[in-house]
């Protein structure tokens, strides 16, 4: 077991109350890791009082993973673990989250501009969150590990790696995967991409809607586009269901660089960015922004900065 994760460990052993969150706009790896460790933590350590935290995904607590849950505690000593973000701003329930006894952070995004935590391990090699707590887990011969355990790892490695498709995904990334494949007896498609994976025909007819608005600067190979609030409605969609789109348009080839606006609050819009190989996270880490080399975000913006960040992009 790792050195790290014995320390993490100790501390799950010494509370009893444990909240685990993730960063807002959950996403497979975010919901895969919080679901993961506490169904690790219930099957390995009694009389735990586990929480996940955050508002629940429209599609994955449904279908996939149970709901989040709500604090019924007040005045208890409490640890706080949060997973794929590390960042307080960025936690879902960070107000909750800062009132903890003891502090965790295990994350794979860039850890520049990371809070400080009593624990922190943030591998940005890594491809998921999940795999860090797959590495873990697996790695722990003594404890329990069960199907859901492995599924819900495996989703969010799944979720984060394009479906093991990304620049990012190694041997060790397929290893894991497969050895939760192994250990948690089920079928990748039929538990997994057959329930959360398939897109529905109301979704398609988003994509195409979208894809209908990108603009498209084909000397510098960047690609965007911007939702304001009444065309989301128009769309039917939120804003963070518009950004999850960028995922089908990065499959195109001539889109160097794609870039998701949405409007989530009066004037002020949330983009998501991808690329296929420049490097975008010092530019966007330039707006408050933060993520991957080629996978990043940034909240906060007036539709001028979108603007800004968008001329920026194609002087890559
Ligand atoms: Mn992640």
């Amino acid at each position: 077991m790792k050195k790290e994760f014995r320390l993490i460990c100790k501390k799950i052993k010494e509370f009893e109350y444990i909240v685990i969150a993730r960063h807002q706009n959950s996403d497979l790896d975010a919901l895969g890791s919080q679901f993961a460790l506490k169904e690790w933590i219930n099957l390995n350590y009694k009389g735990k009082k586990v929480y996940c935290i955050g508002e629940n995904h429209q599609k994955y607590n449904k279908l996939f993973f149970p709901k989040c849950d709500l604090v019924d505690f007040e005045n208890q000593k409490f640890l706080a673990i949060c997973l794929d973000v590390n960042q307080f701003n960025r936690i879902d329930g960070e107000d909750l989250f800062k009132k903890a006894n003891y502090t965790i952070c295990i994350d794979h995004h860039d850890a520049s501009g990371a809070d400080s935590f009593g624990i922190s391990y943030i591998n940005s090699k890594k491809i998921a969150c999940c795999e860090i707590l797959a590495d873990f887990i697996l790695s722990a011969k003594l404890k329990k590990i069960n199907n859901n355990v492995c599924k819900y790892l495996f989703a969010g490695i799944s979720g984060d790696s394009g479906n093991f498709y990304f620049e990012a995904c190694n041997a060790n990334t397929f290893k894991v995967g497969a050895k939760l494949l192994e250990k948690g007896n089920f079928n990748q498609f039929k538990d997994f991409h057959a329930i959360v994976g398939l897109d529905s025909l109301e979704d398609t007819k988003v994509v195409h809607k979208i894809f209908d608005k990108i603009t498209y600067d084909q000397k510098s190979g960047v690609a965007y586009y911007i939702n304001n609030s009444s065309e989301l409605k128009e769309l039917g969609v939120t804003a963070h269901g518009a950004n999850e789109k960028i995922g089908k348009f990065n499959h195109i080839e001539e889109y160097k660089i794609i870039v998701a606006a949405s409007e989530y609050e009066e004037g002020l819009y949330r983009c998501s960015i991808r690329s296929k190989s420049k490097n975008v996270i010092e530019t966007v880490k330039k707006y408050g922004g933060g993520g991957h080399k080629l996978a990043c975000g940034v909240k906060e913006l007036k539709i001028e900065q979108v603007e800004s960040l968008i001329s920026e992009l194609k002087q890559l």
